[in-house]
């Protein structure tokens, strides 16, 4: 790449600019609840075509120098057509923006019903943005409403004063976003700017990531505009407790903008009928004769989802405000002992997949097609879980794990965190940060049953103690009610951070690379990993990561790497220890990778990473039906049904 840095950090930000350009105007830490039509709240999706524009200059600051938020982008300079929700890096032909790094800048125009301008007091109105990649500075008609760190995670502004006034209730939302990442940015990164002159052209540079995916960039969740009243709900927490009869579900809702008069809540079975009431901020709903939350193929009926109703009145000035919410809740438990995983008191084996946000075009973009197929292929598998290897998914998905019971161990973005400056106080703050805005955002989804902190970081450095210790032990802080781990590929003797987690999730990759090509190292080295972890910490175990390559269509027999055959017979090696240690203390196996996904270019990646056991076009490979035969089979032995289950189709809903 030749493009030019300006100073050293995010690309095109150096520090003078951050004191002109940056005002601290970060997201609170209110409440994160999903925007929903409910009778006092009206939600609007801004997805579609939005205006673009790369900033090309030398510096990548021309947008802050010109001020380019201060107009519409369109009279700043070219401006092309880019749709959201989608990465940007895949839509065009233009190879600049397939590695573009810097500031890139999103203009959408829209026009607000009046009603949402009117009235005394007048609604709330608030921008949201389900996730862009990475750092975002949002205006408003040219007034900045927000800035947030981080993809992967959900941020919004209230900008009902800045548009209150806008003539034609006209709304010009312009995006700044840069995909600068840094030591201590989750996932970290670094820019290498190379300096030798005989072999680089001027300012060339380029960014050095830790993991493993493609480091795709944009908006790439809905925009949403939404409504409430000036008083409203800001944010409900719920856990459940529960025996076969009855189940308890506390809350505890939280108002802005007055105090509420009253606060009402009422929790709906699937049939309508109200089975508890409540009232007040804090308490309890007892369920006589609960429809428990079970994860799919644990039930005839998986995912059962109450609806709770909490309604609130606040006087203000002269006028009494309603607002109402519906948050879906499902009741369930989750513990861990030294041998188990139980939810709902029940030993629960995860037979699963890890998965990424990620397809051809849309890059890391939402899009409804893929995510239904997607699901429609883990119930083919038989597959009751996933990991969100290696960031929070999109809420959309979270809400069908919810639905169809599909168990889910929420990551955080911390992948790739291998400098020991990453392992800093800096970098350390904004892990807690990011823990926080995960756990805000999934806290009351049955589907997660546990946090994951990070993703193979150099636990066996010694400041990796404290860190995990810390990250660990707030995120068990934030939520009790769930435990907590993070995913080691270290040595199990040298690991700093395995002392701190629940469960130990290890990834190992034998046979692939270690010892490639030598299936036959597998039972024994297998065994061993597992009886290390075990002796050392006496914790459940899941195997969180295993797998090979395989490139579509190519075959050998007997089986090489990379050849379809292969990945099969390493399957098999695998699965066949796995038999052994689930019997024993062994509580998951997570195959590496649902589906083949999109890396950095590479010696080792040919057009990315082909561990799917689907292609990237969401095709079988060979080893899919290998993993199904297996999922099926062990859902048959651990199932609460008779059985007898034999196809899919009785569990599709
Ligand atoms: C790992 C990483 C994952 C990689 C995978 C691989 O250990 O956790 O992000 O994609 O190995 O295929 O190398």
């Amino acid at each position: 790449m030749a493009l030019a840095a300006s100073c050293s950090g995010r690309v095109g930000l150096c520090p003078l600019l951050v004191l002109l350009f940056l005002p601290a105007l970060a997201a609170g830490p209110a409440g994160m609840l999903q925007p929903r039509d409910t009778p006092s709240r009206e939600r609007r999706e801004l997805g579609g075509l939005w205006s673009f524009r790369a900033d090309l200059s030398p510096g990548r600051d021309a947008g802050f120098a010109q001020r380019w938020y201060r107009q519409p982008l369109r009279q700043t300079g070219p401006v092309i057509d880019m749709p959201v929700p989608a990465s940007f890096n895949d839509i065009t032909q233009d190879p600049r923006l397939e590695n573009y790094i810097g500031w890139v800048w999103y203009e959408k125009e829209v026009l607000l019903p009046p009603r949402w301008l009117q009235g005394d007091p007048a609604p709330r109105v608030v921008l949201r943005f389900g996730s862009a990649h990475y750092y975002s500075i949002v205006w408003v008609n040219g007034v900045q409403v927000v800035e947030h760190e981080g993809g992967h995670l959900p941020f919004e502004a209230d900008i009902s004063s800045v548009v209150r006034g806008s003539p034609g209730a006209l709304c010009r939302i312009t995006v700044a976003l840069n995909n600068t990442l840094s030591p201590h940015t989750l996932p970290p990164g670094s820019i290498q700017y190379m300096a030798d002159k005989s072999r680089y052209p001027r300012n060339y540079f380029v960014q050095d990531i830790k993991f493993d995916f493609f480091n795709y960039a944009g908006i790439h969740r809905p925009v949403v505009l939404y409504t409430t009243p000036a008083a409203y709900i800001d944010d409900i927490t719920v856990t459940t407790t529960s025996s076969d009869t009855v189940a308890l579900v506390q809350y505890q809702v939280s108002v802005v903008g007055s105090t509420a008069n009253s606060l009402s809540l009422s929790l709906r079975d699937q049939e309508g009928k109200v089975v508890a009431a409540g009232d007040g901020p804090v308490g309890e709903l007892k369920v006589l004769n609960p429809n428990l939350w079970w994860p799919y193929l644990m039930h005839e009926n998986p995912g059962y989802l109450y609806s709770l109703e909490v309604k609130m009145q606040a006087q203000v000035g002269r006028v009494l405000l309603e607002d109402v919410y519906t948050l879906p809740v499902g009741i369930r438990t989750v513990h861990v002992t030294s041998t188990q995983f139980l939810i709902n008191g029940r030993p629960f084996y995860f037979h699963g997949v890890n998965k990424h946000e990620d397809a051809d075009i849309r890059g890391k973009g939402l899009d409804w097609p893929l995510i239904v197929k997607d699901f429609n292929l883990l119930r083919w598998l038989g597959a009751n879980s996933f990991r969100t290897s290696h960031y929070p998914y999109a809420e959309e998905i979270m809400d069908l794990c919810d639905a169809y019971g599909i168990v889910v161990i929420d990551e955080s973005p911390g992948v790739g965190i291998k400098l020991p400056e990453s392992f800093g106080n800096k970098s350390l703050q904004h892990h807690l940060a990011v823990m926080e805005e995960l756990v805000r955002r999934d806290k009351n989804r049955p589907s997660v049953v546990m946090w994951s902190v990070a993703n193979e970081p150099a636990s066996e450095l010694p400041p990796a103690a404290h860190y995990f210790k810390t990250v660990i032990a707030r995120t068990k802080a934030l939520d009790p009610s769930r435990p907590v781990t993070f995913v080691t590929d270290a040595n199990y003797a040298l690991d700093r951070g395995a002392p701190y987690v629940d469960v130990i999730c290890v990834n190992s990759y034998l046979s692939w690379y270690h010892d490639p090509g030598h299936l036959e190292v597998i039972p024994l080295q297998l065994t061993a990993q597992f009886e290390n972890w075990y002796k050392t910490y006496q914790k459940p175990i899941i195997q969180s990561e295993y797998g090979a390559d395989s490139v579509p269509g190519l075959h050998s027999d007997p089986p090489l790497m990379f050849s379809e055959e292969y990945q099969q017979a390493m399957l098999r090696e695998y699965h066949a220890v796995l038999d052994k240690k689930r019997k024993e203390y062994v509580i998951g196996e997570l195959i590496w990778n649902f589906a083949d996904f999109m890396t950095n270019q590479g010696t080792t990646r040919v057009l990315g990473n082909k561990k799917g056991i689907f292609t990237r076009q969401r095709q079988p490979k060979a080893a899919a039906f290998v993993l199904r035969d297996r999922y099926w089979k062990i859902a048959n032995e651990s199932s609460c049904l008779p059985p007898v289950i034999t196809s899919h189709s009785l569990f599709l809903k």
